[in-house]
């Protein structure tokens, strides 16, 4: 039987290409994310791979989470929680509370919720992987980067926690934390400000989405007995969250 992924996130940078490669290699994949019309169309793009069930939902509404997730008739073998944004890029005194909320609820309820509702099901299975998407800004902080880091540093505690509590489950926890790699991520949070956006990005070459898909692919293909627990990647032009090899 094919091995079942569960992807949030998979209508847009990083979850998508991962749903791309992945499902051209076999996977059966469960795609969710807000934006339905992007799901109706993957589903229809990658259908003639693997099968595909796309499901609708917003990760920091619990509710929605609990009743859709509670819902599926499949318990994935691996886990990727990857939904999440930075909302704004300002100093903590200047920082807007809805956008402070968005990344908490996001990024780490989100990532929690979505985890409470699929945790059972794996140690009843007997195992399972789960793989959370951080960041280099959750093991460095940054200027104007506050709320983001802290909520990508909950991850990398979330990860590391999770590993521990559910290591006599036999379920893998791995967690990936990528410098800056080029997709919808800046023009969310510049709220759409195109310029910024490509600014974020200019100069130097970043991650490409299918960079981080190759490494879940290698990541998930591995022996039952290794677990990748922790990497931090980045582009060769990056060296730090502010030391980048720019050409300008
Ligand atoms: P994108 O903006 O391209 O993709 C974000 C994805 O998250 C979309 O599919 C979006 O789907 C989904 N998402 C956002 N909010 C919600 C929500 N409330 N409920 C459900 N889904 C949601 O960015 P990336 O691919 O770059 O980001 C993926 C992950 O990688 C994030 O966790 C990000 O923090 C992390 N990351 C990104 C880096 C980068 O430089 N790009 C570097 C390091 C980490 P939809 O809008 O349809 O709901
Ligand atoms: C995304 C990378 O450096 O913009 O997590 O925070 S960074």
């Amino acid at each position: 039987m094919a091995t079942t992924v569960l992807i949030t996130g998979a209508t847009s940078g990083i979850g998508l290409e991962t749903a791309r490669l992945l499902s051209k290699n076999g996977f059966d994949l469960i795609l969710c994310g807000r934006r339905e019309e992007r799901l109706i169309n993957l589903k229809e793009e990658l259908s003639k791979f693997s099968n595909i069930k796309t499901l609708k939902f917003d990760v920091s509404n619990q509710k929605e989470v609990k009743r859709v997730l509670g819902g599926l008739d499949i318990v994935p073998d691996v886990l990727l929680n990857n939904a999440g944004n930075a909302h704004g890029l300002s100093a903590i005194q200047d920082g807007d509370i809805a956008d402070w909320d968005a990344m908490i609820d996001i990024n780490v309820k989100g990532l929690l919720y979505v985890s409470k509702a699929i945790i059972p099901s794996m140690i009843e299975k007997g195992g399972g992987h789960i793989i959370n998407i951080g960041s280099i800004a959750g093991k460095e902080v940054y200027p104007n980067g506050n709320v983001y880091c802290a909520s990508k540093y909950a991850v990398d505690a979330i990860s590391q926690g999770m590993r521990i509590d559910l290591n006599k489950n036999g379920i893998r926890v791995s967690s990936i934390n990528p410098g800056m790699v080029e997709t919808e991520f800046a023009k969310v949070r510049f709220k759409g400000d195109e310029e910024l956006a490509e600014n974020a990005y200019k100069g130097y070459q970043p991650l490409k989405p299918q960079d981080i898909a190759d490494i879940i692919h290698f990541i998930i293909t591995r022996p039952k007995h290794v677990n990748i627990a922790d990497l931090l990647v980045l582009s060769t032009d990056q060296a730090s969250t502010t030391v980048f090899n720019k050409n300008l």
